[in-house]
């Protein structure tokens, strides 16, 4: 009886800690975590349960990152603790704009209350969101935004300033260097809010403030730690020692190119300075390790905030446009002392 007990005790420890909210770290950034269930779009369209709960349609982008996965985590394991008031439906788009509508339209379908999702891209959403709003169901967007056109075709955006973090990391950037050298810069997604505005916010804050700091070269890494290290692989090929610092849209490509740049025998962190975005646990192992300089923390934990959202929006009360996640930024002396209380 009492090994039972405690094997009751400790599969509601570990899945207590599973989300944003608790003390362990929940994936590595190696690999998406094996507790990411990889909801495929719903095959037929559900039926929606007549049972007062608040139902939410959520199409999730994929798990191209460590963040990723802690926003999923986050979303899934918050459902889990309410399934008395909540219903969760989600699917998973592999990364393709078209999984995503096919999802919303699949969420329209089945009459969900609203409709959350991060826009994989800027552009392509006048269509779907045109018919969320004539089915009378509200959308919040997640951790991204849609251009200008569909301003008013979405209820509330749930997101960092992108353009914020973007400054942060210039100006540690700047600072770093001296005020002079020459960078690289591993850009996110072609076409996300995320990369577009990281980039702006980076890119204009150097030029105003630190004219002597040159870009030698900005291509994109799609996020992903693979990709980040095959370009850093090719930038190195081309300006090798020239190098004295890479900015990075997304935690997962700095440490994709922290592999590439000790392949090519320099010392990151050191020879060439690493700035990272997203707060992820293995940004900060990596500059605890010495290897990466400062990361500029995205919170993924939103669920608390989406699904108040919509309750909010069931009810029909208003909202704000725009409700902005509080970011840090951490650099590699803070990292030791700060590393056990991250939360993913
Ligand atoms: O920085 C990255 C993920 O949209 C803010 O998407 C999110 C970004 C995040 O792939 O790791």
């Amino acid at each position: 009886m009492k090994k039972l007990l405690a094997m009751f005790l400790a599969l509601t420890m570990t899945m207590s800690l599973a989300a944003c909210g608790g003390t362990a770290s929940v994936q590595s950034t190696e690999t998406p975590a094996a507790n990411v269930e990889e909801a495929a779009t719903p095959a037929a369209t559900p039926t929606k349960a007549d049972d007062g709960k608040l139902v939410v349609g959520f199409a999730q982008i994929g798990q191209e990152s460590g963040w990723r996965d802690a926003e999923t985590n986050d979303i899934q394991w918050y459902a889990a603790r309410n399934t008395d008031t909540l219903q969760l439906e989600f699917a998973d788009a592999q990364q393709k704009q078209e999984n995503q509508i096919k999802a919303i339209r699949n969420f329209i379908e089945m009459g969900v209350d609203v409709i959350a999702f991060p826009p994989v891209v800027e552009t392509g959403w006048e269509a779907v969101l045109t018919e969320c709003k004539e089915a009378g169901i509200p959308v919040i967007l997640v951790d991204r935004g849609v251009d200008a056109s569909c301003e008013d075709l979405y209820d509330c955006k749930i997101a960092s300033d992108f353009i914020w973090e973007g400054e942060q990391a210039a100006k540690v950037m700047g600072d770093l260097l001296g005020g002079k050298g020459k960078i690289v810069e591993l850009e996110g997604t072609v076409g996300a809010s995320a990369a577009t505005d990281r980039k702006t916010g980076f890119d204009d804050y150097m030029a105003a403030n630190y004219p002597d700091v040159e870009i030698l070269a900005s291509q994109t890494g799609d996020f992903t730690r693979t990709l980040g290290k095959e370009v850093m692989e090719s930038f190195l090929k081309t300006y090798g020692a020239e190098i004295n610092g890479v900015y990075c849209h997304n935690d997962d490509m700095a440490l994709g190119a922290i592999e590439a740049i000790k392949e090519a025998g320099f010392k990151p962190g050191e020879d060439i300075k690493i700035i990272g975005v997203d707060g992820v646990k293995g940004a900060f192992e990596a500059m605890v390790a010495g290897e990466m300089n400062c990361t500029v923390e995205c919170n993924p934990c939103l669920a608390n905030q989406i699904f108040e959202t919509a309750a909010k929006l069931k009810a029909g009360e208003s909202v704000e446009k725009w409700v902005v996640s509080i970011d840090g930024v951490y650099t590699s002396d803070q990292a030791a002392d700060v590393i056990d209380s991250r939360t993913y």
